[in-house]
């Protein structure tokens, strides 16, 4: 046997599986050159840790390793050389052991952030242990995203801008690295409503949306009204348990077109005039993809949703706050009526540009005229007495639909004025006015 390195193993020792991480591979290459020198090279692909390479003078039992040298392997290969004696032969293995790390631990935890609405809250945490270290932030049990008010989802900090009620509640941040992972504690974000709107949970848009506190009001018209109809009574005493938002607009053509994509409107001449031949079934559709939307880019105040208004919440709207026949008065020759809607007498019977009368006390416009706005009530008779949130019955084949159009007579666009059709059928003086309301809806029961 002359010089020879008779065998050349490549192992893997002790090199445990590092979860999340590839295990280290070792190849091991002899290079025999001139004289009794042998070299060996270990690869690890993708590892780096502490290499260890061995010799043996046989693979006859028990196996004699001897540690040839110890090197730490920074790159992907290291060489050792080894005088190799003149007789016998040489076995070789590596050992390459894990890269040694510490999983996270948290030394700052987030604290308690409160704002007030509008404003913008910061959570922050911070951690030791081997980079790299990813950091992932969690609200209601959910992983956050950076979107146009949340930045930081990723980092050791998070910032939630333009802060809103339904931000509030316990934030949470993940980190982990290749050694683990450890939870923070839970930091509660609580949020000061500021609202011009009391009662409201926060302010919306005034150009769009009428904050209505919750009250009593005298549903239906007394036997004296002029031009009243039969169903118009018995009168109720009706209270309205929850404030709601009620849209200062009917809903525009354009609005209805970026929503759902058409526009079913019989006179399309302005984009902003009310959307009309819209069946009952088209405005509580146009509500539900609303709420789908809302619900999607966060802008849906938590527990509120975009739907019809009941019958008595829009008649409460639109008396504002008045028993008479009209929000401004009686207006006994409809002579006022014209400066608050379109009707027959100045309506040229075609709907007009939302908004472009004068709103009633309560701020909204168009209650009177323009067009008929769908309610989510069946039709049917009032109950009489006294009732909390009365919806209507339960059942019926009418759907109730409110406050006149640009062809009506003047008597028909009253505040009490109640209509109904199938709510299947669609007419070029009926649209939709929505609102913004707690949701599930407040229960209808017996007055106090
Ligand atoms: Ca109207």
């Amino acid at each position: 046997m002359g010089l020879a390195v008779a065998c050349l193993i490549g192992l893997l020792g002790n090199a445990a599986r590092v979860q999340g991480q590839t295990a280290p591979t070792v190849q091991i290459q002899l290079d025999r050159s001139a004289g009794k020198t042998a070299k060996v090279t270990v690869n690890t692909p993708g590892a780096s840790g502490n290499c260890e390479v061995q010799y043996a003078p046989s693979l006859a039992a028990p196996i004699q390793w001897q540690t040839l040298t110890n090197l730490l392997i920074s790159g992907n290969s290291q060489v050792v050389s080894d005088p190799v004696p003149a007789s016998g032969n040489r076995v070789y293995r590596a050992l390459v052991k894990p890269p040694s790390g510490t999983a996270p631990a948290i030394t700052v935890q987030p604290t308690d952030v409160g704002v007030k609405a509008g404003e913008a809250a910061t959570f922050a945490v911070t951690a030791t242990g081997t980079s790299p270290m990813t950091y992932n932030w969690r609200f209601a049990g959910r992983n956050l995203v950076d979107d146009s008010r949340i930045s930081g989802s990723g980092t050791s900090t998070l910032t939630i801008s333009g802060v809103q009620l339904f931000d509030a509640g316990g934030y949470q941040a993940v980190i982990s690295n290749a050694f683990g992972y450890i939870t923070s504690r839970v930091a509660v974000l609580s949020v000061t409503m500021v609202t011009n709107n009391p009662g409201a949970p926060i302010d919306l848009d005034p150009n769009k949306w009428i904050w209505i506190p919750a009250g009593n009001f005298v549903m239906g018209s007394p036997n004296s009204e002029a031009d009243r109809y039969d169903d118009e009574s018995p009168i109720t005493q009706v209270s309205i348990t929850n404030g709601f938002w009620i849209a200062k607009k009917e809903v525009t053509q354009a609005e209805y077109q970026a929503t759902m994509g058409n526009n079913p409107s019989w006179y399309k001449n302005n984009a902003n005039n009310p959307v009309e031949q819209v069946s009952w079934h088209d405005a509580t559709n146009y509500c539900a993809k609303l709420n789908e939307l809302g619900r999607a880019d966060r802008s849906l105040p938590r527990g509120f949703a975009y739907r019809l208004p009941t019958e008595a919440e829009w008649e409460y709207a639109a008396r504002a706050g008045t028993t008479t026949r009209f929000s401004f008065g009686d207006d006994p020759n409809y002579s006022l009526l014209a400066s608050y809607g379109w009707f027959s007498v100045n309506g040229a019977d075609t709907t007009h540009p939302v908004a472009s009368k004068q709103p009633n006390a309560w701020n909204i416009n168009d209650m009177y005229g323009n067009v008929w706005e769908w309610c989510m009530d069946w039709y049917g008779t009032y109950p009489g007495g006294a009732m909390n949130n009365p919806r209507g019955p339960q059942t019926g084949t009418l759907r109730v639909f409110r406050g006149g159009s640009y062809n009506s007579p003047g008597g028909d666009c009253r505040s009490a004025v109640r209509n109904f059709v199938s709510p299947d059928e669609a007419y070029a003086d009926i649209g939709i006015r929505i609102v913004l309301a707690p949701e599930p809806p407040p229960p209808p029961g017996g007055g106090g």
